[in-house]
C-alpha cells in the first residue's frame, strides 16, 4: 500500500508527523454493495496525484503539521475492534492526531473508545446517510448500521446530512431527546454552521461516511442514498468546525471503489487532503 501524497520520505517520519494516516481494510458486516475493505488502498493510490499545495490556503499543508505519516494496514483478521482501538491510542498517546481511512463505518468504534480515554469531554461529528442508531443489526451490535448507537453510548454526537433511518431509530431519537442534534438532508442549508458548531463540545472527532455526500459526487459506496451533501457543503461545516474546535481524530469510511470511477476515490482523498489542511492552520 502507498503513503499519503506522493512525499518526500523525510515528509512522512512518524516523529516530526503531526497527522498520522491508518490504513483500516475491515469489511464485516457491509449490507449491500461490497468493497470497502479497498478503500483505503484506493484513497492512498489517488492521494499520488492530489497537488501538495492547497489554493484555498496558498500553501502547502504537510509542512506546516511536520510531514503525514502513513502506518501499515492495521491489522483487521482477528479482533478487529481491539486492534483498531490499540492502534489509534498509539498515535493519541503521542498528541498526534489520527486520520482512519476506512473500511466499514463500524471501524470507528474503537478509535472513538481511544479518543475518548484521552479526551473525556469528547464529541462526535458524523456526516453520513444514515442515522446507524440501531441497537444491533443482522445480529450484530458492531454491524456498521450501528456505529452511532454504540458511539453515543460513550458520548454526545451530532449527525449531519442523514435521510435514511428506521422507525426504532426514530424512537430512540425521540425518546433521548436527540432531535435537535439530528440536521437531516431534506432541509439542511449553509445557516446550519453554527448550530452545529456550537453543539460540539472542544474537543471533536469527526467520521465521516462517504455516503453523506450526494451519489452524484461519490457514486462508489455500499448503501448510496439520493439527496445527499455535495462537495462545498461539507467542506463549509468542516472548516467551520475545524477552526473553532479541537480536533482529536478523524475518520473517512465507506468507499467502495468502482471500476472506472476512479473521481469519487481522487474525491475522497481530496477531502482527506483538505481536513490535514483546515487543521494546518492551527499550527
Ligand atoms: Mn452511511
Amino acid at each position: 500500500m502507498k503513503c499519503f501524497l506522493e512525499i518526500d520520505p523525510a515528509e512522512r517520519r512518524f516523529s516530526s508527523s503531526k497527522i498520522v494516516v491508518l490504513p483500516v481494510p475491515y469489511e464485516g458486516t457491509t449490507t449491500y454493495g461490497k468493497g470497502t475493505k479497498n478503500g483505503p488502498s484506493a484513497i492512498l493510490k489517488a492521494s499520488q496525484i492530489v497537488e501538495d499545495y492547497d489554493i484555498e490556503l496558498g500553501y502547502e499543508p504537510y509542512k506546516k503539521v511536520g510531514g503525514i505519516h502513513t502506518t501499515k494496514p492495521v491489522n483487521v483478521s482477528k479482533d478487529p475492534h481491539s486492534q483498531i482501538y490499540k492502534a489509534v491510542k498509539s498515535v493519541i498517546a503521542e498528541k498526534k492526531i489520527p486520520v482512519m481511512l476506512g473500511g466499514e463505518h463500524s471501524v470507528s468504534y474503537g478509535a472513538v473508545r481511544a479518543a475518548k480515554e484521552y479526551y473525556p469531554g469528547l464529541s462526535v461529528l458524523q456526516f453520513d446517510a444514515h442515522a446507524d442508531l440501531r441497537d444491533s443489526y443482522h445480529g450484530s451490535q458492531h454491524n456498521h448500521a450501528c456505529v452511532m448507537r454504540r458511539i453515543r453510548s460513550m458520548c454526545p454526537a451530532v449527525q449531519v446530512g442523514i435521510r435514511s433511518q428506521d422507525g426504532e431509530e426514530a424512537e430512540y431519537i425521540k425518546n433521548n431527546d436527540l432531535a435537535g442534534s439530528m440536521f437531516y438532508a431534506h432541509d439542511y442549508d449553509g445557516s446550519s454552521v453554527p448550530d452545529i458548531v456550537n453543539q460540539l463540545s472542544k474537543d471533536v472527532y469527526i467520521t465521516i461516511d462517504v455516503d453523506a455526500f450526494d451519489p452524484s459526487v461519490i457514486p462508489a459506496t455500499g448503501t448510496p442514498e439520493p439527496g445527499g451533501l455535495l462537495w462545498y457543503q461539507v467542506l463549509e461545516i468542516l472548516k467551520a468546525v475545524i477552526a473553532e474546535r479541537n480536533i482529536v481524530g478523524v475518520d473517512v469510511v465507506e468507499l467502495a471503489p468502482k471500476p472506472n470511477l476512479h473521481y469519487a476515490d481522487y474525491t475522497i482523498a481530496k477531502l482527506v487532503y483538505k481536513i490535514i489542511g483546515y487543521i494546518s492552520l492551527k499550527f
